[in-house]
C-alpha cells in the first residue's frame, strides 16, 4: 500500500518543518517538499496538521491475569484502542509466577499478543530466582530480542522481588546489555500499612493511597538507584508519581548516574481526591499503584518531564470494570488494582503539556515516541518520521476537541479516569504499519496485523559499563 501525506507541517524530536511524507510497503521512503505522486498512492490532505511518529507506550498490561482475574483489554482491542489515540507501538509486560519458566511464560505472551493490531514488545519480570532464570535471561536477550527486564518492588506474596533478586538480575542483565527496570514501591511497608488500616475498620478505596504514601515510592526508588550505583548498571523507573522518586533521580542524574523516569498521563492530571468519592465504583476506579497523589505532585511532574529527569510516558494500561473492581468491596487490598488510558495518553500530554506551553510539539514527540524508542533500543526504526523508518504515523489536529468518557472509548470496560475531561489536540489519522488504521472517528483496526517489535541489546554501552566493574 503505497501512501502520500501531503502538505503537513512534520515533527520530530530535534525539530518542525513542512514536507510530504512517502510511504510503501510498510516503510517511510521520502521525506520532502513536494513529492511526486506515484501511480495507484493514497492521499491524505495533511494541510493544517501536524505529521509526528506514531506514539510508543513502554507500559501497558494487556489480558493480564492479575489479583485473581484478567483485565479487561486484550491485546487486540488494547492496541486497536491505542491506535484509536495515535499510539501506534506498545511495550507489555511478561509476567511470570514465582517459581515459572521466564521462558514458558514468554511464549504463553507471544501467543496472547498474535491477535494485536498494533506492533508490540515486552519487557519480561524477573519474579523469583534461580539458575535457570539466570539463563532464561540469556535466551531472551540473545534470541528473542528482550533487552529490559522488570522488577516489582511491591506486591508482597505474589510477584515482589526482594533485594537478593534486585541485586542478582540487575548483575545479569548487566552482562547481557539489557536494562533493568522498577516498580518502585516497598512491598513490605505497604503489607503492613493495609493490615493496620483494615484492623481499624477502614475498607474502603480510600485507604488504597493511605497504605501507599509518596514516601513508600521514594525509599524503593532510592534502594533501586543505590543498587544500581553500586552494580555501575542503567536504570528505568516506571510509573514514577511523586515528588520523593523524582527527586531520588534527580539527585541520581545529577551525579551522572544513568537513570530513567517514566510518568503516567494519570499522574500528571489526576489527584488523590477522586479517592474521596462515596461511590465505591467511582474511587475503586482509581485505584491503581501507585496511587493518584495529591495535587502538589503533578506539578512536580510536569517539572521532571521538563527538566529531563523523567524521559517517557506512558499509560500502565490495565483495565478493570465495575464488577471486577467490586471484588474489594469490604476489602480495598482486594481491588484490582489498575486503570486506563492506552487510547488518551496523546490527548492528555498535548493538551495539559502543548497547549499550557509546557512542551512544545517537538518535546511532545519526544516524551510520546522518541524517547522511550532511544531508551528501549528501537530508534530510528520507530519514534521518528524519517526515510527507512516505520510507517507509523500520527495526524494531529490542534484545533480538534474532543470529550473523554467511557462511553465512546474503543477501550473495552466500563470505566475512564479521565471521564468528561474535554481534550484540545486530537489525531485525525493514524497509519500503522504502512496502513491507514484510523480515520476521523474510524477505526479499521485488523486483528493480528501487529508484529513483535525485537529490541537489540545494548552491548556497546554496557561492554563499557561492564569494564568500569571488574
Ligand atoms: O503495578 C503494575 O504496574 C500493574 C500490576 C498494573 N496495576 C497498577 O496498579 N499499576
Ligand atoms: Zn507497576
Ligand atoms: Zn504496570
Amino acid at each position: 500500500m503505497t501512501i502520500l501525506i501531503r502538505g503537513g507541517t512534520v515533527v520530530n524530536a530535534d525539530r518542525e518543518f513542512k514536507a510530504d511524507v512517502l510511504c510503501d510497503n510498510g516503510k517511510i521512503i521520502a521525506v520532502g517538499d513536494n513529492l511526486d505522486v506515484p501511480a495507484g498512492a493514497e492521499i491524505i490532505d495533511a494541510g493544517g496538521l501536524y505529521v509526528m511518529p506514531g506514539g510508543i507506550d513502554p507500559h501497558t498490561h494487556m489480558q493480564l491475569p492479575f489479583m485473581g482475574t484478567v483485565t479487561q483489554d486484550d491485546f487486540f482491542t488494547g492496541t486497536a484502542a491505542g491506535l484509536a489515540g495515535g499510539t501506534t507501538s506498545i511495550i507489555d509486560f511478561v509476567i511470570p509466577n514465582p517459581q515459572q519458566s521466564l521462558m514458558e511464560a514468554f511464549n504463553i505472551w507471544r501467543g496472547w499478543a498474535e491477535k494485536s493490531a498494533g506492533d508490540y514488545s515486552f519487557h519480561v519480570a524477573v519474579t523469583w530466582w534461580d539458575e535457570t532464570v539466570h539463563s532464561d535471561m540469556g535466551k531472551l536477550v540473545n534470541e528473542h530480542g528482550v533487552n529490559s527486564f522488570k522488577h516489582f518492588m511491591a506486591y508482597k506474596n505474589a510477584i515482589m522481588a526482594d533485594d537478593e533478586i534486585l541485586v542478582k538480575s540487575f548483575s545479569r542483565a548487566l552482562e547481557l546489555g539489557a536494562i533493568p527496570t522498577v516498580h518502585a514501591e516497598n512491598g513490605e511497608l505497604v503489607y503492613v500499612l493495609q493490615q493496620e488500616l483494615m484492623k481499624k475498620g477502614m475498607t474502603g478505596p480510600q485507604s488504597h493511597p493511605l497504605s501507599r504514601p509518596p514516601m513508600v515510592e521514594g525509599e524503593a526508588a532510592q534502594r533501586a538507584i543505590a543498587i544500581a550505583n553500586v552494580l555501575n548498571t542503567p536504570l528505568y523507573i516506571v510509573h514514577v508519581s511523586c515528588q520523593e522518586s523524582l527527586d531520588a533521580i534527580t539527585r541520581a542524574r545529577a551525579h551522572g548516574q544513568r537513570v530513567f523516569g517514566e510518568v503516567l498521563a494519570g499522574h500528571l492530571v489526576i489527584d488523590d481526591s477522586v479517592y474521596k468519592n462515596k461511590d465505591f465504583a467511582e474511587a475503586a476506579g482509581h485505584v491503581m499503584s501507585p496511587p493518584f497523589r495529591s495535587s502538589h505532585h503533578q506539578e512536580a511532574l510536569w517539572q521532571g518531564l521538563q527538566g529531563g529527569n523523567l524521559h517517557t510516558t506512558a499509560t500502565d494500561h490495565c483495565t478493570f470494570c465495575a464488577a471486577q473492581k467490586a471484588a474489594g468491596k469490604d476489602d480495598f487490598t482486594k481491588i484490582p488494582n489498575g486503570c486506563g488510558g492506552v487510547e488518551e495518553r496523546m490527548m492528555i500530554l498535548w493538551d495539559a503539556g502543548v497547549n499550557t506551553g509546557r512542551l512544545t510539539p517537538s518535546e511532545f514527540v519526544k516524551v510520546t515516541s522518541a524517547n522511550c524508542a532511544q531508551i528501549f533500543n528501537i530508534y530510528p526504526r520507530k519514534g521518528v518520521i524519517a526515510e527507512g523508518a516505520d510507517a507509523d504515523i500520527v495526524l494531529w489536529d490542534a484545533a480538534g476537541t474532543k470529550t473523554l468518557s467511557a462511553k465512546t472509548q474503543f477501550s473495552k470496560g466500563d470505566f475512564n479516569v479521565f471521564e468528561g475531561r474535554t481534550v484540545k489536540g486530537i489525531p485525525t489519522h493514524t497509519i500503522s504499519g504502512g496502513k491507514l488504521v484510523f480515520k476521523q472517528g474510524e477505526l479499521m483496526a485488523e486483528m493480528g496485523a501487529g508484529r513483535y517489535i525485537k529490541r537489540p541489546s545494548f552491548s556497546s554501552m554496557f561492554q563499557a559499563l561492564n569494564k568500569m566493574r571488574t
